[in-house]
């Protein structure tokens, strides 16, 4: 017998429970904007540890380019030392050659969603970052809104987004680089046009030495940049369908940002 619930009790039920998690991250410890690789990796490393931590992500689900290893086909390949991070979430990759290793992308990027869950991360997915905070010369947040709005006509188009703050924001935006590119252009940097090809030719062992390289906070207080986005505003070569990089930068945007909280004498509101 399946039991008995009334129409409006489900309703309630999720209007109670998405309300809830949202209040609970309108100011957070980090915001990651982006669900691809190298952001879900930061949010599993972070939401571990107990850092609050909320991933925004335009798409209805969330993986980004994981899903799909190249030319569409879904085997997720990895080089040493990136697969130490498959394997930790518990997936037995095979090896193609000594350092070469390969899985199903639909077992790697499964767990680690799931893991990432897990951990206590939140998603706010259907939802894209428009803009950023921007007060005392740092990134304080972001600004969100529904995805769908953005496909609705012109004219019925201006609704107001909401702001949600939080100590650190992460740019995983991937190739758009959004947050950086929005951030600079408030700061009167040099400009950077994403859909302008910014990298070289594909040289996967330098683009994925560049990637972890230069992951990190940016010039830009209260951001931290990783994974392909760091390649789009750095100018790094393109690794194509590889991964190690993407989850490697992931990390280490992971640990900067926890050295970042910690180090930070937090004044709650
Ligand atoms: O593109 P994506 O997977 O970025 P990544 O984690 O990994 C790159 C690789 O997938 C691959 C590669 C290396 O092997 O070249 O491309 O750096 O994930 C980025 C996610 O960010 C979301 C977007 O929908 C995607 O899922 N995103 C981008 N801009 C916004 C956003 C935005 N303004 N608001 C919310 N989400």
């Amino acid at each position: 017998m399946i039991q008995k619930v009334s129409e409006s009790e489900v309703s309630r039920a999720i209007i109670e429970g998405f309300t809830q998690d949202l209040l609970d991250h309108t100011s957070t410890d980090v915001i990651i904007v982006g669900s691809g690789p190298a952001g879900l990796t930061a949010a599993h490393y972070l939401a571990k540890q107990g850092i609050r931590t909320l991933i925004i992500e335009r798409n209805i689900y969330a993986g980004g380019g994981f899903w799909q290893g190249g030319f569409l086909f879904p085997k997720t390949v990895v080089q040493a030392p990136g697969n130490e991070i498959i394997e930790e979430l518990g997936i037995q990759m095979d090896e193609v050659k000594p350092g070469l290793y390969i899985a199903d992308s639909f077992r790697v990027v499964s767990k680690l969603l799931s893991e990432t869950a897990e951990s206590g991360a939140k998603l706010l997915n259907s939802t894209y970052v428009d803009d950023v905070i921007f007060k005392d010369g740092r990134v304080t947040g972001v600004v969100v809104n529904w995805f769908p709005i953005t496909q609705m006509p012109k004219f019925i188009t201006c609704m107001d987004p909401i702001a949600l703050e939080a100590k650190v924001v992460i740019d995983a935006t991937g190739h758009d680089a959004f947050i950086s590119t929005r951030a600079r252009e408030i700061l009167g940097l040099e400009k950077i046009d994403p859909t302008k090809r910014r990298h070289g030719g594909m040289n996967i062992d330098e683009a994925e030495e560049a990637v972890v390289a230069h992951t990190g906070e940016t010039e830009i207080p209260g951001l931290v940049i990783c994974g392909m986005a760091v390649a789009t505003i750095n100018g790094t070569p393109r690794m194509g369908p590889i991964f190690g990089g993407m989850l490697l930068s992931g990390k280490k945007a992971a640990e900067i940002v926890t050295n970042i909280i910690k180090g930070t004498i937090i004044v709650e509101k």
